[in-house]
């Protein structure tokens, strides 16, 4: 290809090419020609949202250059590529990370100041890209950030949502959800309008006999809709690699609407066609491990599937090689079954449309995909009923079938004695209606199959594939614990820590590879690194504050113990223990005299966390802690000792200010629920402590930073099964410490008792599902060492320096080498 244009040609482009800038001066000038010729703004009508577009846009011509230049070097290298398939891409803001990755930051802010602006106010102009709920949807962007950082080649594919998460607000003391229309001004996506798929649906599918005897499968009539392309640069820190995250929006297929309806005078209907088709990419939906079935989610997943994977075809056809080759040029990867169909839908493309035979085609398919399992919690596991399939893709149902069919007789073979064993692993449960059970279908259409930290890892082999172990040996079974970019988490979120750790270490080599902290450890008796560490959390702390103040009204003292939960609210999460421990705390407080309560450590109890607006229980929760901190602090008595924030909309770019702000953070989920959990990762990473269970990456965290180093509390997950049943079977007597706080919920001191009654009675009565009782006396317990430690302040730095210094483990770029060595057999390609 590149011989193909003539010499003088290139040389002309060459010469004519934008020239990335280079100082602050030349990044002005970029700022303000866009202000003025792309906005067509003046000076006198530019304010900072103008001034974030120029800036963004003078920094997205950078990063197109080397995105340009990637992608032409990954076609004419021809080598494997890695498609990382996810409903959910949680991006938060771009420019920073922009600046940081093409280390241009220092230039841009000496640009902007010179133009009158402070770097940080242009920042948060930014909407959030909140195309994800939650640790699923983070874990992809920070694999994007990895990958790219570390030369991989890879796409990630996803869907471009109209409406991403929905910003939260709180009014009264309750959730109201509010629609994220994010796409104003979004200057991170390209429209690739010539890159569009038409994508089938409905219809009927039938066999027959060809000329030579042959069945061949046809899927005729229903409906069309067209994906089309939007690209987002994805850049890499400090390397040209800038991969690409390709995201489809759906449109009516032909055209805006159907003209020969409009025509015929039909103009309703040809409206509502196009807005049917336009609703399939419209919105995320709200759940947070929790799968409700509905068929728009389904459309959905099988959109985004059919157009991805044409998109992955069209590209290997190009390189004209045979099909048995597809494997070794291709590794996608299913972040959890949301992507399942493309394990059907690439059968059918080789089956139906290439001509392969089915055993040809399916030992393609298995050795392309991966499978990454995030939950074991069974409402999370997808289950799609068979009419519904049936209805919407019946060509994929008989493909579904005939896999199940196939995989039943090889186990059949294998296992003559079980014959239960095929009822418990059949793709199809039958159930009324019949469900097909997404996740046995990845499993069987995949090589690997992961878990995302040791104790989830473990979990799955002994719990939902236990048979699926006996059938094909452990190997296809694996880890790869979950892990954080260090360039966002801790270089974007705090600045002043990671300087701080450069002088120490001689540059930021260690944000490239995090386990260079290690060498932290010998700083942490020298006093002026420990005096400029604990200043530096103090002022994440003030920073914090004046957010918190700006946002509730709410002053809270910076030197106080910042003890925060932030995470989706959800029961297994256990925000509930959190709040009744605070109750406890108040309680205390105020039976306490005014002397015994000036050896008290003062805290703020910070919490934040979308509920899913279908969650009742969740919802509940957010509302007593919003009551507690409207009763906690106005009270007198209680002063600085106690305050009970809950922050609004929390999301990625909150998160930058929130987690380098804590003392202690809370990760308390019922042992054995959270797979991995990663906001422990990024917490510690930047200088907090934790408390929590034996649960996730809790576990690896512990065994990094030390026994001493953390706050572990709580039953165990092994413990867990037998606890459940006690509560059912056994009369179980509620501990004196949490019935007070019971009778203080119910005596209506966070006011209306009738709001609260089904949480208390969920665990009173209603068999305590979550453990909170069996939990709570080792929960409070833990607090008071908390207070204990956090009076001993240099033996508190202490911990915390060593912390961080033992968590180079927990990069994500850790994790891409696991996954790119074990499951993907993929190469880096260093740019030139
Ligand atoms: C989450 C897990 O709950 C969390 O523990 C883990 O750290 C994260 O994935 C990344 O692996 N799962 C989800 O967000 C989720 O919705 C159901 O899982 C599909």
């Amino acid at each position: 290809v590149e011989a193909s244009i003539p010499e003088p040609q290139r040389a002309a482009w060459t010469n004519y090419s934008p020239k990335p800038f280079e100082s602050a001066e030349g990044f002005g000038k970029e700022a303000v020609r866009h202000i003025e010729t792309t906005l067509a703004r003046s000076l006198y009508n530019c304010d900072e949202a103008a001034t974030y577009a120029g800036t963004a846009l003078a920094l997205r011509d950078r990063l197109v250059m080397d995105w340009n230049k990637t992608q032409q070097n990954q076609t004419f290298a021809d080598q494997k590529r890695v498609y990382y398939l996810s409903l959910e891409f949680l991006m938060g803001r771009a420019l920073d990370n922009a600046m940081l990755n093409a280390d241009v930051k220092d230039m841009a802010r000496e640009g902007l100041s010179q133009l009158g602006f402070r770097m940080e106010d242009i920042i948060s102009q930014e909407h959030d890209a909140a195309l994800g709920n939650g640790g699923l949807g983070r874990l992809a962007a920070c694999f994007l950030d990895s990958m790219a950082s570390m030369d991989i080649p890879a796409w990630g594919y996803g869907l471009r949502y109209r409406y991403g998460i929905f910003k939260q607000e709180i009014i009264d003391g309750y959730q109201v959800e509010v629609p994220d229309y994010w796409l104003d001004f979004n200057p991170w996506e390209f429209p690739r309008h010539d890159v569009s798929v038409d994508i089938q649906f409905y219809g009927n599918a039938s066999k027959f006999q060809d000329e030579t005897g042959k069945t061949v499968a046809v899927w005729e009539g229903g409906e069309i809709v067209n994906a089309v392309a939007y690209d987002v640069p994805i850049p890499g820190y400090k390397t040209a690699t800038t991969n690409n995250l390709r995201l489809w929006g759906s449109k009516a297929s032909g055209g805006e609407f159907d003209f020969q309806k409009f025509n015929r005078g039909e103009y309703e209907s040809s409206v509502s066609d196009q807005q049917r088709a336009e609703t399939i990419s419209a919105v995320l939906y709200p759940n947070d491990n929790l799968e409700r079935g509905k068929e728009l989610r389904l459309k959905q997943q099988y959109f985004w599937c059919a157009a991805s994977l044409y998109d992955i075809v069209r590209r290997f056809k190009k390189t004209k090689r045979a099909w048995k080759d597809f494997p070794s040029q291709v590794a996608i990867q299913l972040n959890d079954t949301h992507p399942t169909l493309a394990i059907p839908e690439l059968q059918r493309i080789l089956v139906d449309l290439e001509g392969l035979e089915w055993d040809e085609a399916w030992s393609i398919v298995q050795k392309t995909f991966g499978y990454t399992n995030h939950t074991v919690l069974p409402e999370a596991l997808e289950k799609w009923s068979v009419p519904l399939i049936q209805h919407l893709l019946p060509r994929h149902l008989q493909i579904i079938y005939d896999i199940n069919l196939n995989f039943l007789q090889y186990v059949e073979r294998n296992f003559p004695k079980d014959r239960e064993m095929l009822g418990r692993v059949s793709i199809i449960e039958e159930s009324q209606p019949k469900m097909v059970r997404m996740a046995y279908l990845a499993v069987i259409g995949s090589h690997k199959v992961n878990g995302v930290a040791e104790l989830h890892s473990d979990l799955i082999k002994t719990t939902i594939f236990k048979d699926f172990v006996k059938i094909y040996g452990p190997d296809k079974f694996t880890n790869v614990t979950n892990g954080i970019t260090p360039r966002r988490w801790l270089h974007q979120a705090n600045p002043r820590l990671s300087a701080l750790i450069a002088s120490k270490l001689g540059g930021y080599d260690f944000l490239k590879d995090l386990t260079l902290l290690h060498k932290l450890e010998n700083f942490v008796d020298d006093k002026e690194f420990r005096k400029e560490f604990a200043e530096i959390k103090l002022a994440n702390k003030e920073r914090l504050a004046k957010y918190i103040h700006e946002t509730t009204g709410v002053t809270v003292n910076p030197k106080a113990l910042f003890d925060i939960q932030v995470k989706r609210m959800h029961e297994y999460k256990r925000q509930q223990l959190n709040i009744f421990g605070v109750i406890h705390r108040y309680l205390a407080i105020k039976s306490m005299s005014p002397e015994d309560r000036k050896k008290l450590a003062p805290r703020v109890s910070i919490f934040g966390g979308k509920a899913a607006p279908g969650y009742w229980m969740a919802k509940t929760v957010i509302h007593l802690i919003c009551e507690v901190g409207r009763v906690v602090n106005n009270d007198k008595d209680v002063g600085d000792l106690l305050k009970v924030i809950f922050l609004e909309d929390y999301n990625v770019s909150k998160a930058e200010i929130i987690c380098p702000a804590s003392d202690i953070s809370e990760h308390i989920s019922t042992a054995g629920t959270e797979a991995s959990g990663t906001s422990n990762m990024k917490f510690v990473l930047n200088g907090g402590l934790i408390i929590g269970t034996c649960d996730g990456a809790n576990i690896e965290i512990t065994r990094e930073v030390g026994e001493n180093n953390i706050f572990l509390f709580g039953n165990l997950a092994e413990d867990v099964d037998d606890l459940r049943h006690a509560h059912i079977y056994q009369k179980y007597e509620l501990e004196p410490s949490l019935a007070s706080v019971f009778d203080a919920i119910k005596a209506g001191t966070f006011g209306d008792a009738g709001n609260f009654s089904a949480l208390v009675n969920g665990i009173v009565e209603h068999g305590d599902y979550y453990l909170v009782s069996d939990d709570f006396v080792s929960y409070c317990k833990t607090h008071e060492l908390i207070d204990e430690a956090y009076g001993d302040r240099e033996a508190w730095v202490t911990k915390c320096i060593q912390s961080v210094a033992r968590m180079g483990f927990f990069s994500s770029d850790r994790c891409i080498d696991e996954y790119a060595e074990m499951i993907w057999n993929v190469e880096k390609l260093v740019p030139t």
